[in-house]
């Protein structure tokens, strides 16, 4: 799915900015049609921003339901004749749109894009009325998994199975663009390198009338390196100039579609990195060369506009990554902004991009986070309309980021429950479909805590081992050496069961800012620098593994609990993105000066 563009034959509006906003616990806008008039009693919200923090209301904050969003935006006059496309780069975590009195679209899952045509629905140099109805409510049937309570004070509230707060609304930016009437739908390239030969395989999906297909590759200096006709084909590279970590460099693919005579009818530019991802036994290769992940998990959180994509904060937290020398971090526990991809295709940063599957767990639901015990997998729980939802999931992150040179392994879950057979059943047609989808990159989960190689039945279906480990936290807290013995001994039990690399995609823990120990203590800083220094020592006696992401890069928002004060406090940073005493330890590892 490509991402609106301005080129020489498209435009685009952002409709970012103030909208209209209605809570409507009760669902009564969708049975009166709230769509039809402008919406009553309307605060104005806005947009990209998640809602939850935005007024000084506990109502607002926790609602559960319908959110009620309406813009009225006037298409520019000069895109008559043009083809008109709406589109929601995420609307948390499900949404129907109408423009007018029209439904256009609906959509499931909050962390991915979707659009629609409605060239024949706007009038260029009209004002149109824009509404849209985005629901936060997760069920077992929805990715990530929840279920919705009554409670005894009379009101609802939202259980879910995750370990951040469920920010919605609408965080990224909407907008209003045009193609000419035949257009390029899709581009898919594949690259290659064969010694200073670079390659890349193209194919191009054209929607409209019949057109022909031309394609150009331009150096990042804007010098033409190959071209070729036709829908599919394969560019060839001399000289190469490769995607390397640490080295963004990137070709730009024009496509163009030509009518009669010749004439150009639509283009679109793809900024191409050309790289290789392969796993050979237990080493993670980028173009032949073994990489070592050093990096986070993160969270698109922030004070005030919650999971709102937003360029100042995305730049600062890039910038306190290279601060610290990281090269990669994971999109937990969801498809981050689009914007956050292509900076980092810009700034060669290795990026482990998931779905948003996180809580497919009945031992975390129930045990950590307040869930009624129940079964994992069942007709009653996760079942097979959850399966469905989870792979268009997986199909929908893959549509949208396979052009990414960034992303070198897909993740499809995190730690869902991985030791029976139920879950084998669930994820074996899941890891075929990614593989399906795009086999050129390696795909994982990340595993939790206690699914060791003796009882985890599903590492075989993936290409890499991806570990979220607490040793020294919710296991031996407070008593390092146990955890450097535990550590150990679990590394061992996996280097011996598989041959396959080994990334540490969790670590960490929580650390309140300003306390500080001379006897290193759980929650101060000391503790902190202390663990992780910890695992590193046990890293690095083991070949097998190639990565190392903190968790977390900063203190983010959760559900209140008694396990969380103000929220998850393992960041390095703090949630203002102060550093902690961590953050000055893993930069003396990280940090290679130049
Ligand atoms: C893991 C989860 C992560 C949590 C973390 C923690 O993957 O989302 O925030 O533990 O407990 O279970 O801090």
């Amino acid at each position: 799915m490509l991402r609106p563009r301005e080129t020489e034959t498209r435009e685009r509006a952002a409709l970012d900015g103030l909208w209209r906003f209605a809570l409507d616990a009760e669902g009564r806008g969708r049975r009166e049609g709230w769509w039809k008039q402008p919406l009553a009693g309307a605060r104005e919200m806005p947009v990209p921003a998640s809602y939850n923090d935005i007024f000084a209301s506990a109502d607002v904050r926790n609602h559960v339901g319908d959110a009620w969003y309406q813009k009225v935006a006037r298409v520019p006059k000069r895109w008559r004749g043009e083809r008109i496309v709406l589109r929601f780069d995420a609307a948390t975590h499900s949404a129907v749109v109408w423009v007018g009195e029209t439904q256009v679209t609906e959509h499931e899952g909050g962390y991915t894009p979707f659009e629609a045509d409605v060239t024949d629905l706007v009038e260029p140099g009209a004002k149109v009325r824009i509404t849209a109805v985005v629901s936060n409510i997760l069920t077992w049937h929805t990715i990530p998994p929840g279920y919705v309570v009554e409670t005894a004070g009379g009101g609802r509230r939202q259980q879910v199975f995750h370990d951040f707060f469920n920010y919605a609304g609408l965080p990224r930016t909407v907008w209003l663009y045009t193609t000419p009437r035949s257009y390029v739908q899709d581009i898919t390239v594949v690259t290659g390198l064969d010694g200073p030969t670079g390659s890349v395989r193209y194919e191009i999906e054209a929607g409209g009338a019949d057109a022909e297909v031309a394609v150009t590759l331009h150096d990042a200096e804007g010098g033409e390196v190959a071209r070729a006709t036709g829908a599919a084909g394969e560019l060839t590279v001399e000289g190469v100039h490769a995607w390397r970590p640490g080295d963004g460099y990137l070709y730009d693919l024009t496509v163009e579609l030509r009518g009669a005579a010749g004439a150009l009818v639509d283009t679109y530019s793809l900024p191409v990195g050309i790289r290789t991802v392969r796993i050979d036994g237990s080493r993670f290769l980028i173009n032949e060369e073994p990489f070592h992940f050093r990096g986070f998990g993160k969270h698109e959180d922030a004070a005030v506009r919650g999971k709102a994509h937003d360029d100042a904060l995305m730049v600062h937290d890039f910038a306190l990554m290279e601060w610290l020398g990281a090269n990669s971090f994971r999109t937990t526990h969801y498809p981050y902004a689009e914007e956050v991809l292509e900076y980092a295709d810009r700034h060669g940063i290795v990026v482990i991009d998931e779905t948003a599957a996180v809580g497919i767990n009945s031992g975390l639901a129930a045990g950590v986070f307040g869930a009624a015990p129940h079964k994992t997998f069942s007709e009653d729980t996760i079942n097979a309309v959850t399966q469905e939802a989870h792979r268009r999931a997986i199909g929908e992150l893959v549509a949208r980021d396979k052009n990414h040179p960034c992303v070198v392994v897909w993740s499809i879950a995190n730690e869902p429950e991985s030791v029976t057979p139920e879950s084998r059943a669930y994820f074996e047609p899941l890891a075929a479909e990614a593989r399906r989808l795009d086999p050129t990159r390696p795909i994982g989960f990340a595993n939790v805590m206690g699914s060791t190689p003796d009882v985890d039945v599903i590492t075989d279906l993936f290409d890499v081992v991806m570990l979220n480990r607490y040793y020294g936290w919710y296991e031996s807290v407070g008593d390092l050496a146990t955890a450097e013995a535990g550590l150990e001994a679990e590394i061992s039990a996996w280097v011996a069961a598989y041959d396959k690399p080994i990334i540490f995609t969790e670590y960490g823990a929580d650390t309140f800012p300003g306390l500080h120990d001379v006897v290193p203590a759980p929650w101060s800083e000391e503790y902190q620098s202390d663990l992780l220094a910890m695992f590193h020592r046990v890293f690095d006696r083991f070949d097998a593994v190639v990565g190392e992401h903190v968790w977390n890069f900063a203190d983010f928002a959760t559900a209140p609990g008694v396990m969380r004060v103000d929220g998850n406090k393992k960041g390095v940073f703090t949630r203002e993105r102060r550093p902690k005493a961590a953050a000055h330890t893993l930069r003396r590892r990280w940090r290679v000066e130049p």
